[in-house]
């Protein structure tokens, strides 16, 4: 196995394998380390859309024609209010910027196949994962195998793909990051289940609470009904999901299906400040998490990716570091743009339902800003760039 290469990325979710693709197609010399195995990582469900900018980066790189085949393009958008469906239409809106509808899972295992069929090195079942000397000039990743021994790859740059609870951001020292994160004071109950997906992705805002539901392939769905943050998984048996989703969604005739996941996922959201630390670089949920509201997790760890894979270029080519030093401030500025519209996006939905969250006069101008949306056309646009990305 090769003891040396000129990045090691530390983990194959969206970021990761994106990065790892990127830098391939950049000349780029990689090594991917992943704790799971192949199947584990492949079967891990969760967003499903990649919006327009995610599709532009991908066409830039030649990947967009592999990766992207047979998934449809996101186009409308559809927001309940009381039973009442409003459309919107976001590539109309946004000057023809569609996105895609495509599982993560999907396209998580298409960027594998790409890259291991292109002769890339990626390590699943990689244990103990170590980052070290990453304030030196040659950083070093050390794992132990799945053969039980220790490995040692000496690079010249990592890449901490490695989500939430990875390695990487936790191999800095504290002092040297600042740390922001917000608790929205709202959980979702969410089931993966298969029930034919809707037409559009429903976002449903009513007096008993909110509810959504997306398509997650060709014969299931995401559903998410707002419960308390701290809600026990027990406290919904099927029936109550059932009864509560055709209650919030308006939707007498919504038939139920076999759950397959079941989890509260509790809206926070968290920002490290700067993404980087000597020649170890976050990217994706290693260095931020946002809510599932808006999609846009999945949606910056491909960004983050872009951005990594040209400064890397740039440095390992031509020597050129100054797009490495931007690294961070360049992705924070897409970072904290989506946290905004994620946040403005969650109070509206939320607020706008039910008044036991915020008070009565903050549900009504929540509600104010969804009848902009419905009647404005100028408030539809600047919403439709955002959903763009
Ligand atoms: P990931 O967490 O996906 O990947 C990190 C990888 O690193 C994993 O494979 C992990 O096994 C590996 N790893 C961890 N520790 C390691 C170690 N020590 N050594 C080596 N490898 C290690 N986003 C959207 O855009 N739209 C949505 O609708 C949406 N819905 C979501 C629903 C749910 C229930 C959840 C939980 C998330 C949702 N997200 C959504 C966000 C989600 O998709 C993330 O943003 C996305 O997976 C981020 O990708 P990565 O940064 O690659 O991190």
């Amino acid at each position: 196995m090769r003891i040396s290469t000129q990045v090691v990325v530390v983990g194959a979710g969206p970021a990761g394998l994106s990065l790892a693709n990127l830098l391939r197609r950049a000349d780029v010399d990689c090594v991917v380390v992943e704790r799971q195995g192949r199947s584990h990582v492949e079967g891990r469900q969760r967003a499903g859309v990649l919006d327009y900018a995610g599709t532009r980066v991908f066409e830039e790189w030649g990947l967009a024609d592999a990766l992207l085949a047979g998934m449809p393009a996101d186009r409308m958008l559809e927001i309940r209010v009381d039973g009442e469906p409003h459309f919107l239409d976001v590539p109309a809106l946004s000057d023809g910027r569609a996105g895609r509808i495509i599982p993560q899972q999907v396209l998580v295992a298409r960027l594998i196949d790409i890259f291991v069929k292109g002769g890339g090195d990626l390590r699943f079942d990689a244990d103990e994962v170590a980052l070290h000397g990453l304030d030196g000039a040659r950083p070093k990743v050390t794992y132990r195998g799945p053969d039980g021994a220790v490995h040692e790859i000496a690079c010249d740059y990592v890449a901490g793909c490695d989500g939430y609870h990875g390695v990487s951001r936790t191999s800095v020292p504290a002092e040297a990051m600042t740390v922001f994160s917000y608790d929205h004071g709202i959980g979702w109950f969410t089931v993966l289940a298969d029930v034919p997906p809707p037409r559009h992705p429903l976002l449903a805002v009513s007096s008993h609470g909110f509810a959504a539901q997306f398509p997650r392939g060709p014969a299931a769905s995401r559903f998410y009904l707002e419960c308390a943050p701290d809600e026990a998984l027990d406290e919904w048996s099927d029936e109550r999901i059932w009864t509560q989703l055709r209650l919030r969604l308006g939707d007498e005739a919504l038939p139920a299906g076999p759950i397959g996941e079941r989890t509260v996922v509790e809206m926070r959201s968290f920002v490290v400040d700067p993404m980087r630390y000597g020649r170890l670089f976050l990217v994706g949920d290693a260095a931020h998490i946002i809510t599932p509201m808006g999609g846009k997790g999945m949606n910056l760890a491909v960004a983050d990716a872009n951005v990594l894979a040209h400064a890397l270029r740039a440095a390992v080519h031509d020597g050129d570091e100054d797009r490495l030093a931007a690294y961070s401030a360049t992705c924070l500025r897409k970072v904290w743009s989506h946290q905004e519209f994620s946040r403005w996006l969650t109070e509206m939905t939320h607020e706008a339902g039910n008044a036991a969250l915020a008070g009565t006069f903050r549900r009504e101008l929540a509600r104010a800003r969804l009848g902009r949306l419905f009647t404005s056309d100028a408030a539809a646009r600047a919403f439709a760039d955002l959903m763009a990305g």
